[in-house]
């Protein structure tokens, strides 16, 4: 029986979160698309656990220090003194917030499928993986499509995120990774934004079969924003509502989505009940700086549902 629910692998990066746009005002924060999303899981009362590298400096002690008041088991995290931690700013615009990284060499992006020490992925339900996760490294690419092979070996079953960064790999090298590992994933989450980069077409149903011809077998749960979601199971497709909120702050709402529908799922929901729920999650997510401060409580988001 698995004695973790999920357990994520990637990036995680320290954040640098502009307090009001056009000023130089930065509030330190975390960040890490797939970080993000197993804080926001363990915040709903799933069993998570992390895999990934950090620097020996004090940005790492930092995210370590984070992941433990979290209640995220660190154990498969190595600490490499020779490479520093990933670094990224969020600037706030009239076109929402945009991204400036410092994280080329990084220790995360160093990673090699030696670095999945223990067997974390073995005791699992779900490992999360992220289109970031694939991109930081031709390393760490090897690394994510190791852990799946381990994941499926052991009956747990994999969701990816698509995250696209087309700062870090070309679109036609995430294409064609992505189609790979989408077609490996039980869970595929893709944004309407980055299949927009990668299809070249904005219509929601066009994406969905487009996702479905690229060879995707598992569920399939289209964001769309404040618009909502999509689920298709392969059955049928179920367009699920959001809930409208103020928001002042984006980065990291579709990551709460990913780690709070895993761990929804993980407590018995159907995908129905752990969508509404994520939607929830992701819309509150979004009222606070940064991508870690604002994750909703089980308790918030219940209340607010
Ligand atoms: O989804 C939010 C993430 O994008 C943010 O935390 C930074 O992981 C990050 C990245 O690589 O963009």
């Amino acid at each position: 029986m698995p004695d973790i629910d999920i357990v994520a692998l990637g990036e995680p990066l320290v954040e640098l979160n502009q307090t009001r746009a056009g000023e130089p005002q930065y509030q330190q924060g975390f960040g890490g698309d797939t970080s993000n999303a197993v804080i926001a899981a363990a915040r709903q009362g799933a069993r998570c656990a992390y895999l990934t590298r950090v620097g020996g400096d004090s940005f790492g002690a930092q995210l370590l220090e984070l992941w433990k008041t979290e209640g995220v088991d660190t154990s498969g995290v190595e600490v490499d003194p020779d490479a520093h931690t990933g670094l990224y700013f969020v600037q706030h615009g009239p076109q929402g917030h945009s991204f400036s990284y410092l994280r080329r060499d990084s220790a995360a992006s160093r990673m090699t499928p030696a670095s999945l020490k223990g067997q974390l992925i073995e005791r699992a339900r779900y490992l999360h993986v992220s289109g970031i996760s694939l991109a930081i490294s031709t390393s760490a690419c090897d690394t994510v499509f190791a852990a799946i092979e381990r994941a499926h070996a052991a009956g747990a079953q994999v969701s990816l995120d698509s995250n696209l960064r087309l700062r870090l790999w070309p679109v036609d090298r995430a294409r064609a990774i992505l189609r790979e590992a989408l077609r490996q994933a039980d869970l595929f989450l893709p944004s309407m934004d980055d299949m927009q980069h990668l299809t070249g077409n904005d219509d929601p149903e066009r994406t969905l079969d487009w996702i479905r011809d690229a060879g995707a077998t598992g569920v399939v749960v289209l964001k769309l924003g404040k618009d909502g979601s999509i689920i298709d199971d392969g059955h049928g497709r179920k367009p699920v509502a959001a809930l409208r909120v103020d928001a002042v702050d984006a980065t990291g709402a579709g990551d709460c989505f990913a780690g709070s529908l895993l761990a929804r799922r993980c407590k018995g929901d159907s995908w129905e009940d752990a969508v509404r729920y994520a939607n929830v999650a992701a819309a509150l997510s979004t009222l606070g700086y940064g991508a870690v401060d604002p994750l909703p409580s089980a308790e918030q988001v219940q209340a607010k549902l």
